[in-house]
């Protein structure tokens, strides 16, 4: 299993280069076969790394602790190593590119010695279609090549795919000492290069997720005209068996999984109203033939927030994990071999062990699962995968929503007035931040298009490119923003959320094709509310009309924190955008 996949010089001499600095005792190269897939989860559970759960229960599932310094990701030590520091931006983190290397390089040495390095050769997209890239990951953790089977396409083919060509991105990751001081995650776009250290988390190691397929690809998509965003895709199947697309951008643990998957209220489902999950978190978008947007998911599974997951909540990604799953970081119930989580249901196991390992007494007012645990699961698994998750043209956008996690301010929906104003909207998406990163939970910060951990380059020019992508899109979708996460005086929220906002989809449909009004307010369109369907809903309409509203004085003073993070993100912010500021703080003054 150790023999070499290929003779591209490229890629022999990258490894070799590697192999010199971080000296692993040998080198694996992962075939994407099922028999090597399972040795490595005998290893794995051999020296404790993972635990496989009950087999009956659970087939093919298994369990991982990451360390406890070590449980989501770390945006204080993600760079971007661009040449001149301008491009990389003032949002980004920068070091110069060659004194990165240099101080990563002394991290790096020696740091496989007496371990395995594997190579990953793995791809985004389908192998061989115009939307994939290739990419090769080098780790010395098999939970690492265990989840990179599930998330991305890996294999020998993907290499024959690359033939003898230097396009492929070069991913380097070791787990080193799990030193938080010393812990980075740096990309270099103009290399085509991502390395990580002292890190066994999610998306710090998982180098094809948010560092390929987010902020390298965001810099290759300025480049060569397309998007990389951070965003959810799915498709709502009408009684006629018509399916309109939509993708959804809401930062990390603001309801991408979920929406995806949603489940229509009943009523919808009596008519024949289907949703089909295309992707979760991630959309590399680009123009059609025809004119229109077309999305594709580049990965390949799912890397969900478990707590909160349960079979009211999102039962299609429930049922995803029910097999072939690794899980990270959530409760071991001894009893039986299973695992638990806080929101799964309402009873904790007596006898299990916290995510930290430790005896977990769940009377004791502890939380059993880490609130940024997760589940690893294959697309293929989910009952509601859309039979176009693997076709190479992916499908055509109706249109893009933006949404977070507003208490206030933002109402349950709107409507952009242009794909202008509509780029503007997105610039000026906010949310409370989540245990997703590391760093205080809550806090309401400006989280563009969901992207401000993930854009490769200088977020004006991100925002440029936006307005750019417009102006090329003869039949651009229509741009709107949701909140699910008004909240009363006493903080529960007001809109019931998960399959309820379907309704609010369907507005968002209605209005994509003309068929409803809507009322005009200083921020764009609103509905009426006799144009949402409540059928079946226990909400007086008065509360409805509520989270509706539109205050202009705490839009006004949002505009001030616009200002303010403008000025931050600094001289390459477009002038449209400005002018879409000052028209908006007009508007609100009348
Ligand atoms: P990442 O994987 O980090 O990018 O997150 P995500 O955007 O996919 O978020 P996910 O769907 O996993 O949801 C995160 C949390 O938000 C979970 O605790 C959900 O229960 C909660 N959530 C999702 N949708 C809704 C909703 O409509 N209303 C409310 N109140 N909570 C929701
Ligand atoms: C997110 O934080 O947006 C995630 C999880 O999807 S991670 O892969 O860790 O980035
Ligand atoms: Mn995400």
């Amino acid at each position: 299993m150790s023999a070499t996949m290929t003779k591209n010089r490229y890629v022999l001499n990258w490894i070799d280069e590697m192999a010199k600095m971080t000296r692993p005792a040998k080198i694996v190269w992962i075939d994407g076969t099922e028999q090597q897939e399972e040795e490595l989860r005998r290893e794995a559970c051999s020296t404790g790394e993972m635990t496989k759960l009950n087999q009956e229960l659970l087939p093919g599932c298994y369990l991982h602790r990451t360390a406890i310094n070590d449980v989501a990701r770390v945006e204080g030590r993600t760079f971007i190593c661009t040449r001149k520091k301008e491009d990389a931006g003032n949002i980004n983190n920068w070091i110069d590119p060659k004194e990165c290397y240099a101080r990563l390089s002394k991290l790096y040495d020696g740091a496989m010695e007496g371990k395995t390095m594997y190579v990953i050769p793995y791809s985004m997209g389908i192998v061989g279609s115009d939307f994939a890239k290739y990419g090769i990951e080098l780790t010395d953790s098999i939970y690492v090549v265990l989840n990179m089977l599930i998330m991305t396409r890996v294999g020998k083919n993907v290499l024959d795919a690359l033939g003898d060509e230097p396009g492929f991105i070069k991913g380097l990751h070791a787990k080193a000492q799990l030193d938080e001081e010393n812990r980075y995650i740096c990309h270099f776009p103009e290399d085509n290069t991502i390395w990580s250290v002292n890190s066994g988390y999610g998306g710090n190691v998982l180098l094809g997720k948010k560092c390929f397929a987010l902020r390298i690809a965001s810099y290759l998509g300025r480049k060569e005209g397309w998007m990389a965003e951070h965003m959810l895709i799915l498709g709502i199947e009408f009684p006629d068996g018509e399916i309109k697309y939509i993708t959804a951008a809401f930062p990390s643990a603001c309801g991408k999984t979920n929406l995806a998957m949603l489940i229509p209220p009943e009523f919808y489902r009596k008519k024949g109203f289907k949703v089909w999950t295309v992707g979760d978190d991630i959309a590399w978008l680009r123009i059609g033939r025809d004119g229109r947007l077309w999305a594709v998911n580049p990965e390949n599974g799912f890397f969900g927030v478990a707590p909160g997951t349960n079979d009211k909540s999102n039962p299609n990604a429930l049922a995803t994990t029910k097999k072939n799953t690794i899980f990270t970081n959530v409760v071991e119930n001894l009893d039986n071999e299973t695992v638990w989580w806080e929101g799964l249901d309402k009873n904790p196991p007596k006898n299990a062990l916290n995510w930290k390992g430790e005896k977990w007494d769940c009377t004791d007012g502890s939380k059993g699962a880490h609130p940024n645990s997760r589940f690893t699961a294959m697309a293929t698994n989910c009952p509601c995968l859309s039979n176009k998750f693997n076709d190479p043209a992916g499908v055509p956008i109706t249109a893009i929503v933006f949404g977070g996690r507003r208490a206030r301010t933002a109402p349950l929906v709107y409507q952009s007035t242009s794909w202008q104003n509509g780029t503007f909207v997105g610039s000026i998406m906010a949310s409370e931040t989540t245990a997703a990163a590391s760093g205080a939970v809550g806090v309401v910060r400006r989280d563009p298009m969901a992207m401000r951990p993930f854009v490769g380059y200088d977020m004006g020019d991100y925002w440029g490119h936006w307005l750019d992508m417009g102006k090329m899109i003869p039949n651009p979708p229509k741009i709107f923003h949701v909140n699910w996460f008004r909240t009363d005086d006493e903080g529960h929220f007001i809109w019931p959320g998960y399959g309820e906002n379907m309704r609010v989809l369907m507005w968002i449909l209605a209005r994509c094709e003309g068929k409803v009004d809507a009322k005009k307010t200083p921020i764009g369109y609103v509905p009426f509310v006799k144009d949402l369907d409540l059928e079946g809903l226990d909400i007086d309409e008065k509360i409805v009309e509520g989270l509706l509203d539109v205050d202009a004085k705490l839009w006004l003073e949002d505009v001030a924190g616009i200002r303010e993070f403008y000025a931050q993100v600094g001289s390459r912010v477009p002038t449209e955008l400005y002018d879409e500021l000052n028209a908006l703080e007009d508007r609100l003054k009348k």
